[in-house]
């Protein structure tokens, strides 16, 4: 088992000797190879990051174990966040577990129910915004300049520092870069920590190349892709209903010095991605994560040649989170029988 993000990246994180070194077993999470969709998508290796697979089910953990040991090195006695879901539950996670008060401003209505579950479990102060995830951004923003309490969104350095322990690892597993790094972009703080990651690598010499950088944003939520902030975002990816990315220009960057891109996915086609990574490779993932895919498929169709190329696609989050949209999205396969063998043999056996 993985001893946790501080313990085995501590040299490439800003530790000192008073940072609290914990871990509720971030990190080290599975990099699985595709066994359907590389063949079906025409890629020499594709493989499937699962940072689901972190403790609260989703990556934000790697930057929140680092952001929270700051924090508590500072003397910090509070935390505060804004969230789409996934960063208010890790945040509330690590806050319980270092008792901390964590303050989370979510947007009303808009966040999946298994991530607002999490919120409550953990025992946040859980604050329901009238308004989109870019105005609790700038509510908690100016609430923490006010108040001593953490800002703990990726606007704080320590997450990125965390988050790009999972371009490290990718690495570490490859034993180089990928050629191709495809993931969602919401608040754009993870595309950035992963470029940061990989160019840290890099000019260590513990990669001989650095990947090109694909994000993708829900079309209903693509700033960075019409050059303009999104007033009113719209996607069922309720993780990247975002309008306004605070690392916007970090991650143009990304794009840029790596040759990448980033492009726009519509709902159909994350719908479809999130189906076809359960179905086709057993991996669930939440709809903001199958961004990634949809990604992939997107620019394989318009042409983008992968038979010589090594890809990894990163899957942000569970599908857990979202059993709501699993169930009404996915054609239901289910058929309800009387107790008899005849009416399960005639239910198992009958041709679709
Ligand atoms: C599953 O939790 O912004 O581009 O407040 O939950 O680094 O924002 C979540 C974002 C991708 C986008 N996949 O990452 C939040 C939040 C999942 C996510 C993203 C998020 P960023």
């Amino acid at each position: 088992m993985g001893v946790g993000v501080l313990k085995k990246y501590g040299e490439f994180l800003p530790l000192t000797e008073d940072t609290p070194i914990f871990s509720l077993g971030e990190g080290d999470t599975p990099l699985v190879k595709s066994n359907r969709l590389g063949k079906e998508l025409g890629c020499k290796e594709l493989y499937f990051k699962l940072e689901g697979c972190n403790p609260t089910g989703s990556f934000k953990d790697r930057g929140m174990v680092v952001a929270i040991a700051k924090a508590v090195e500072e003397g910090a006695v509070g935390i505060m966040c804004a969230s789409t879901g996934n960063t208010s539950a890790s945040a509330a996670a690590y806050s319980a577990y270092l008792d901390l008060q964590a303050f989370v401003l979510i947007p009303k209505g808009e966040v999946a129910l298994g991530k607002l579950a999490q919120a409550m479990a953990y025992g946040a102060r859980i604050i329901m915004v009238d308004g989109n995830f870019d105005a609790a951004l700038t509510l908690v923003r100016e609430f923490t300049r006010n108040h001593p309490i953490t800002l703990v969104n990726s606007v704080n350095p320590h997450r990125i520092e965390g988050q790009k322990t999972a371009a490290f690892e990718v690495a570490d597993v490859l034993g180089d870069a990928p050629d191709y790094l495809f993931i969602p972009v919401g608040n754009a703080g993870n595309i950035t920590a992963y470029w940061k990651g990989f160019v840290e690598y890099h000019q260590l010499e513990r990669t001989r190349t650095l990947p090109r950088m694909m994000g993708f944003q829900a079309a209903g939520a693509a700033p960075i892709v019409h050059g303009h902030p999104i007033a009113n975002p719209q996607t069922i990816a309720s993780a990247i209903r975002i309008g306004n990315p605070a690392s916007w220009q970090q991650a143009l960057k990304a794009r840029d010095d790596s040759g990448g891109t980033i492009d726009k996915v519509s709902d159909d086609e994350i719908l479809e991605a999130y189906r076809l990574l359960a179905s086709r490779e057993g991996l669930f993932g939440e709809p903001a994560s199958a961004a990634s895919v949809a990604g992939l498929i997107k620019q394989v169709r318009q042409g983008l040649n992968l038979s010589d190329q090594r890809v990894v696609c990163i899957i942000t989050g569970s599908g857990l989170k979202d059993p709501d949209l699993a169930v009404s999205s996915v054609t239901a396969q289910t058929i309800e029988v009387e107790p008899t063998m005849e009416a399960v043999e005639a239910a198992a056996l009958a041709t679709a």
